[in-house]
């Protein structure tokens, strides 16, 4: 299992976020991804590489050009407008809801309304660095599949499977997954996603949903009460040429083992359906049993499960980092996905 890794995510670290109505501290935090790359030192599983530039030309596979162009200067323009003092990150107060003008290349304000779809997502400093760079350490990890690696771990942050092609939101800038999916289709690979974090993946799903090269798979809570809570329901299978091709497992709040290993073994069966020959996962580990801000029950234990269960498809495998918030136990979970995996 070769691990992609770089320090530039440390560039990227939003202290606050408005939540249940009041500011309280941000919890996707640098710390994260130090404490997973520890881990994954001193239990040895593999080597740690350094992702290279791709550029930007992979990102705008995915990615519409004025978004990214709003994403590269959308820190500086609040700057400008508001001082550093005043306020250090960037946050959208004020959205062309109905009956309201979008205006993407309006003032700042309007911009961040435009282009945001919550008020999770600051964009900082350097949002726009870190973001670019765990693009890069995805899509270093899908190049080490294309050269014949059976598993390849991206981990970085800010996490991608909220963002889509022009929207940005749930802590997520860049779609890593969708852009690492589409680099490998660019290789005529032939890519499905499997999505575990707890929220549902509603920009990878808004990407390819009228596609039928790539099928998407998530298993999440119920936006009927968890977020998005404006996508992820059972009933959106894909549109167009895509209809068939997506597959939502929305399940209920308290879901342990149980209820989620049946959830999972319908989503692989769907993927093996489909005859991928890359798989690609959203790797959240918000669905761990303590953690702050989910509410399933799925344990340390079981995480090994997840991973021997992902491994029994069978196909080059290759993970990336999204969710997961309790830092005490985040690196023993995520590793004992990518070690389940492997010894599964
Ligand atoms: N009042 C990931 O796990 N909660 N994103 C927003 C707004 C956002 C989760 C609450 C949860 C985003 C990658
Ligand atoms: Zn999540």
């Amino acid at each position: 299992m070769k691990t992609f890794y770089s320090t530039a995510h440390l560039a990227h670290a939003p202290t606050l976020e408005f939540e249940m109505g009041r500011m309280g501290p941000a919890v996707e935090v640098p710390e994260r991804v130090e404490r997973v790359r520890a881990e994954i030192e001193a239990r040895k599983l593999g080597p740690i590489h350094e992702p290279r530039e791709f550029g930007n030309e992979p990102l705008l596979r995915i990615h519409n050009p004025d978004f990214v162009g709003f994403l590269t200067t959308a820190h500086a323009q609040w700057t400008k407008r508001y001082g550093e003092r005043e306020a250090a990150d960037a946050y959208p107060s004020v959205w062309p809801a109905r009956g309201l003008r979008e205006r993407r290349h309006g003032d700042i304000e309007s911009q961040l309304g435009s282009y945001a779809f919550d008020t999770a997502t600051p964009i900082t400093k350097g949002t726009w660095a870190a973001s670019h760079a765990a693009a890069n350490a995805a899509l270093s990890a899908a190049q080490a599949i294309r050269e014949g690696e059976r598993a390849s771990f991206s981990l970085a942050r800010p996490p991608g499977h909220h963002a889509s092609a022009d929207v940005f939101g749930g802590y997520c800038y860049l779609n890593n997954v969708a852009i690492a999916a589409q680099w490998l289709a660019d290789a005529g690979m032939r890519p499905a996603i499997l999505d575990v974090d707890y929220h549902h993946g509603n920009g990878t799903q808004a990407i390819f949903y009228r596609r039928d090269d790539v099928f998407f798979a998530s298993v999440h809570a119920d936006p009927a009460f968890a977020y998005p809570h404006f996508l992820g329901f059972a009933d959106e299978l894909g549109e167009g040429n895509g209809e068939g091709f997506n597959l939502n497992l929305p399940l209920p709040r308290g879901t342990d083992w149980g209820g989620y290993s049946l959830a999972l073994a319908t989503a692989l069966d769907a993927i093996a359906a489909f005859r991928p020959d890359v798989l690609l996962v959203s790797l959240g580990l918000d669905t761990y049993e303590h953690d702050p801000i989910c509410r399933f029950r799925i344990t340390t234990e079981d995480y090994l499960r997840i991973g021997a269960r992902i491994a029994t498809l069978g196909k080059p495998t290759l993970f990336i980092f999204e969710g997961g918030y309790h830092i005490e136990a985040l690196g023993r979970n995520t590793a004992n996905v990518l070690e389940g995996f492997v010894g599964g």
